[in-house]
C-alpha cells in the first residue's frame, strides 16, 4: 500500500468538476484518506513547486496556483504513486492518453487541472506540506 498527494488545482475547482475528478481514483479501487480545500499563498505555492523555480513558467505557475481554492487529497491504494499519475495523464493535456484526467478537461499544459506526486520521496513531502 502506498500514499500519494494529489491536488485538484483551481482550474479543476472553478469548472465545478471536483466530484467528477474524485471518481476516477474512487472507481479505479483508491481510497481519499484526507481531503482538503484551501487558497494557497504565494509563499506556501512558491515552495510548493521549490523544484521549478528557475524554470520560465515558475512565476505563471504560481499565479494560476494562487488564483482561487484548490483542493489537496491524499489517495491510499497499491502502486498509488504511478497508478495515480497514469489516471491523470501526461503534463500537457495534447499528449495525454484518451480517458484520462487531463485529456477529459485540462484546457492547456499550464491550466492542467490536477497535480500528482512524482517519487516515494515528493509524496511524503508534499503530504507532509499539507496534512503535517
Ligand atoms: P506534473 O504536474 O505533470 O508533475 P511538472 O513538470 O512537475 O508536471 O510541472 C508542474 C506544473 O507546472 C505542471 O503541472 C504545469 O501546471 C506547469 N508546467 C510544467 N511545464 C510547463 C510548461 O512548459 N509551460 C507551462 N506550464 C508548465
Ligand atoms: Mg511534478
Amino acid at each position: 500500500m502506498e500514499n500519494t498527494l494529489s491536488i485538484i488545482k483551481p482550474d479543476g475547482v472553478k469548472k465545478n468538476i471536483i466530484g467528477k475528478i474524485l471518481n476516477r481514483f474512487e472507481d479505479a479501487g483508491f481510497e481519499i484518506i484526507n481531503i482538503k480545500l484551501i487558497n494557497l499563498t504565494s509563499e506556501e505555492a512558491g515552495k510548493f513547486y521549490e523544484m521549478h523555480q528557475d524554470k520560465p513558467f515558475y512565476p505563471e505557475l504560481i499565479k494560476f496556483m494562487t488564483s482561487g481554492p484548490c483542493i489537496p487529497f491524499v489517495i491510499r491504494g497499491k502502486n498509488a504513486i504511478k497508478s495515480v499519475r497514469e489516471i491523470m495523464g501526461a503534463t500537457n493535456p495534447e499528449e495525454a492518453n484518451a480517458g484520462t484526467i487531463r485529456f477529459d478537461f485540462a484546457d492547456s499544459i499550464d491550466s492542467n487541472i490536477i497535480h500528482g506526486s512524482d517519487s516515494v520521496e515528493s509524496a511524503k513531502r508534499e503530504i507532509s506540506f499539507f496534512f503535517g
